[in-house]
């Protein structure tokens, strides 16, 4: 293990723990890969998992056109999910959390493996116990949103939160590309969109996923859940805001934001 990326892994977990913006890796750091930059995402996540965090999943970024054209890149990318970034109540407290934003995304969660890289749509479609109406926050720890592919990589994806419905669905109920969403805040409809934004259909966001963990020695685990990507842009949320997300025949999600 290099000892610069080690190095960059703990300036980033410090800045995420502080929830204090830090300019860009790549200005500073000069030829750093994209698999240099999954390496300091794993260390840092690894700092998170010695102090106790659980690895309870894994979240698909920017699998949307919409999405990849608003940061400047244009392929998806994908980031560990902890134990303690899971909200148990649809309630987010800004605490801790730098420039928060909100967005709908589907959820699968597995009763079996999947792994390496011939996996099919079928065989996760084989794998997925249900499917769950979710919501991810999303907080990049660069000054003024300004990254690129690497240094967005390294710092998790933005992934910072996340809250998954209580009801699950069976994952053959309807067509997940064809799920409208229409998200509210504070009354007013600020995005709607539908599951097709996500690669096109969100089980190909999980084919992606498995595909991406292959190249890094990973895989989805029984009992894991993948967010699949947003399926509209993000909102900002401050104290006092209230997000409502309707998905069309998977019911609600609320969240209340506060100090
Ligand atoms: O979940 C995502 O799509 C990650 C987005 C990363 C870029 C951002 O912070 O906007
Ligand atoms: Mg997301």
């Amino acid at each position: 293990m290099s000892h610069r990326l080690q190095v960059i892994a703990d300036e980033l977990y410090r800045h995420q723990t502080a929830a204090a913006e830090l300019p860009k890796l790549t200005l500073r750091y000069e030829g750093l890969t994209v698999d240099d930059a999954y390496e300091i995402q794993r260390l840092t996540m690894q700092k998170y998992m010695d102090e106790g965090a659980r690895l309870v999943g894994w979240k698909m970024g920017l699998t949307s056109k919409a999405k990849q054209q608003s940061v400047g890149v244009d392929e998806p990318i994908f980031g560990h999910l902890l134990s303690t970034m899971e909200l148990e109540h649809p309630v987010l407290s800004v605490r801790g959390l730098i420039h928060p934003r909100v967005e709908p995304e589907i959820a699968f969660v597995f009763r079996s493996r999947l792994a390496g890289p011939d996996v099919t749509v079928r065989d996760v479609w084989l794998a997925t116990e249900c499917v769950v109406p979710a919501l991810e926050v999303i907080d990049s720890r660069y000054e003024n949103f300004s990254f690129t592919l690497i240094d967005v990589i390294a710092d998790n994806a933005s992934s910072a939160r996340f809250y998954l419905g209580d009801q699950a669905f069976s994952p053959y109920a309807f067509r997940l590309d064809e799920v409208g969403v229409v998200m509210r805040l504070n009354g007013n409809v600020v995005q709607t969109g539908a599951g097709a934004a996500v690669l096109g259909h969100p089980v190909k966001s999980v084919l992606e996923q498995v595909r991406m963990l292959t190249r890094y020695g990973a895989a989805i685990e029984p009992g894991m859940v993948v967010l699949t990507g947003g399926i509209t842009e993000a909102i900002h949320v401050h104290p006092g805001d209230r997000v409502q997300i309707a998905f069309a025949g998977m019911g609600s999600l609320e969240l209340n934001v506060t100090e």
